[in-house]
């Protein structure tokens, strides 16, 4: 120990300073052939909508051209944007995801 006899003890900065995450959109893009019941049944399934609002989320892809489905760290939004574009090609339906840096 030191000679003033208070002991080597090591001692952790309070509130160290993290660095907040980076976010990105998961977004959804229009088509002309993905039928509307399965994009508010992709919503309700890998988003958590409830009917009305992937209804909504739906409509505004369909009429604007694009939506955003959610908000989510990278590997949350890159692994959702994948697991939907897995399972709208294994149902044969051109749907695409997209995940976007938000500024
Ligand atoms: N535009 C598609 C249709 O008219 C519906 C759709 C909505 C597709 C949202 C993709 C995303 N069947």
């Amino acid at each position: 120990s030191s000679p003033d006899g208070t002991g080597d003890v090591a001692v952790q900065p309070v509130d160290p300073e993290l660095k907040k995450p980076s976010l990105f959109r998961v977004v959804l893009m229009n088509d002309d052939f993905t039928p509307m019941e399965f994009v508010v049944h992709i919503l309700e399934q890998f988003f958590a909508m409830n009917r009305e609002k992937a209804t909504q989320v739906m409509l505004a892809v369909h009429t604007q051209g694009k939506g955003v489905c959610g908000v989510y760290t990278k590997d949350i939004a890159e692994t959702k944007a994948a697991l939907v574009n897995d399972y709208s090609r294994e149902n044969q339906h051109p749907l695409m995801c997209e995940v976007e840096e938000l500024d």
